[in-house]
């Protein structure tokens, strides 16, 4: 990584840090916990296509950061239009939720052009150039048609949309070969590569399938589409899980809970997470069980997300709602038997509901992965504590000792939670969380982000005969 670092120009569509009246700090979201312990050690570019100018001209940054000039009108329609309208309903699987409209498509050609030509001027010659997301699906093929010297790699972090939904939207086939101009596209589980390979069926393009991925033919290059799971710091989590004031911040989070049992949820406020339908199932719990109504808390930590869509507006009234039912109908003066908090929490904060929580309850519709799943096992000291995993998160291909559930079986949703809940811990609920620990701590995003870029730069020198005739 050392020798590479410098030469590294990364292109994302959110700056990894914003101002807030606290001063600069970490921008939330899985993609920001995965790249910045990379970026902090490199002395590379970052460039933010959406970013806050002014959290990235602070002179107090670990590296150089740079952000696109958009106007407001155009960045609206590229985020909230074609990537959160669009892109992302599309790929969770949420076809209803989409909307397809000719401007916004226009603002994210317009942004992904835009892009492009920031990474071109940035990038050193034969720099490695990694674009990060479905915000940017094009840049690849606009990168590389303004700088055939770049090794350029790309990372999709939501699942792959099925070939049936992919169809509808109006510009997938420039979509996909926008992403075919990388050399390498990741993803990150196999079930999404094997999503992309029906994709390409699908749009005629042909392919060769190999064992560890795909590999398309692209002129006098190839691209090649695999699975790279992401991880996360996880010897960052550890480290706070072994800390003495978060472990004191725990049992006091414990005993003002009430000391009963206590479930935790940690996501972005997005209804491909399944908040409300989590909170509906707990509800179901609690009218069918005293002993649920009486020991059990379930702790929703929920940083709002995207207020700019409807939808997000939307989904964080019904959160709000469906809470505030919950507690009307359970709650008392002292017993709450839900607690939301509806923003950011800081590492240390997190870290101690992860440690005071007897079970993470990581139900989401779909997700591409899910680093809460992740950071819940890395930071416990102990193998003990329970992870309640959806089937349809990526995190269930790399995390199969997890108590696995379908998040759309509403009687199964509710047993599971109860089940995490009130079964007493057994010999086998700390071998399985042994083993997910030896599983996180083989998936740390250190080894993710040097093995996909050394993949890089081997597939890259693999073709290299092929650029020079
Ligand atoms: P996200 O959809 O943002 O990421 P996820 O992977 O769960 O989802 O990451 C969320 C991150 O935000 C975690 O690091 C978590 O700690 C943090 N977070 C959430 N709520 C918080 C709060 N209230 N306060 C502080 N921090 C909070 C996308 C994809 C995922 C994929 C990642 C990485 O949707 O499927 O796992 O990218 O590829």
């Amino acid at each position: 990584m050392k020798t590479r670092s410098p030469r590294l120009v990364i292109v994302s569509a959110r700056a990894p840090f914003v101002r807030t009246p606290n001063g600069i700090v970490r921008a939330p979201g899985g993609l920001i916990s995965a790249l910045l312990p990379l970026m902090r050690r490199s002395r590379g570019t970052w460039i933010a296509a959406g970013a806050d100018r002014d959290a990235c001209e602070a002179s107090e940054l670990p590296f150089r950061v740079r952000a696109l000039s958009l106007p407001s009108e155009t960045r609206a329609a590229w985020y909230a239009g074609a990537s959160n309208g669009a892109l992302w309903p599309l790929s969770h699987g949420f076809v209803e939720v989409c909307r397809f409209r000719a401007e916004q498509a226009r603002a994210y050609f317009e942004v992904c052009r835009a892009a492009a030509e920031v990474a071109a001027e940035h990038a050193p010659p034969g720099a490695v150039v990694w674009i990060h997301d479905y915000q940017l699906a094009l840049v690849p093929a606009l990168l590389r048609a303004r700088r055939p010297d770049l090794t350029i790699g790309f990372f999709w972090h939501i699942p792959w949309p099925v070939a049936e939904n992919l169809r509808v939207l109006p510009w997938a086939s420039e979509l996909v070969e926008g992403l075919l101009g990388a050399d390498l596209v990741g993803l990150h589980v196999p079930r999404y590569v094997r999503a992309f390979r029906d994709t390409l069926d699908e749009l005629g393009v042909a392919h060769v399938n190999e064992e560890e991925g795909i590999v398309v033919p692209r002129g006098a290059r190839h691209a090649r589409i695999e699975a790279w799971p992401i991880g996360i710091d996880v010897e960052g989590w550890a480290s706070l899980g072994r800390d003495e004031t978060v472990a004191a911040e725990a049992a006091h989070i414990t005993s003002e809970l009430g000391g009963g049992r206590v479930l935790l949820s940690v996501d972005r406020m997005d209804y491909a997470k399944g908040i409300v339908e989590r909170l509906e199932a707990f509800e179901r719990l609690l009218e069918q069980s005293s002993e649920v109504r009486e020991r059990v808390t379930l702790v929703q930590i929920g940083v709002p997300s995207r207020e700019t869509v409807a939808a997000y507006r939307d989904l964080r009234q019904r959160i709000e709602a469906t809470v505030g039912r919950i507690q009307g109908r359970f709650g008392g003066p002292r017993r709450k038997p839900v607690h939301l908090f509806a923003r950011t929490l800081d590492a240390h904060e997190l870290a101690a509901y992860y440690l005071a929580a007897d079970a993470a309850i990581v139900t989401p519709k779909r997700d591409g992965m899910n680093l809460v799943a992740f950071e819940y096992i890395a930071t416990r000291p102990r193998p003990n504590g329970r992870l309640l995993l959806s089937m349809t998160a990526g995190a269930a291909d790399v995390l199969p000792e997890a108590h696995l559930v379908n998040p759309y079986d509403e009687e199964g949703l509710g047993s599971a939670i109860g089940h995490v809940a009130l079964a007493p811990e057994t010999a086998s609920d700390s071998t399985r969380m042994a083993a997910l620990k030896a599983r996180v701590s083989r998936l740390s995003v250190e080894t993710w982000a040097s093995g996909f870029l050394a993949r890089l730069e081997q597939v890259t020198q693999e073709h290299a005969p092929a650029q020079a005739q």
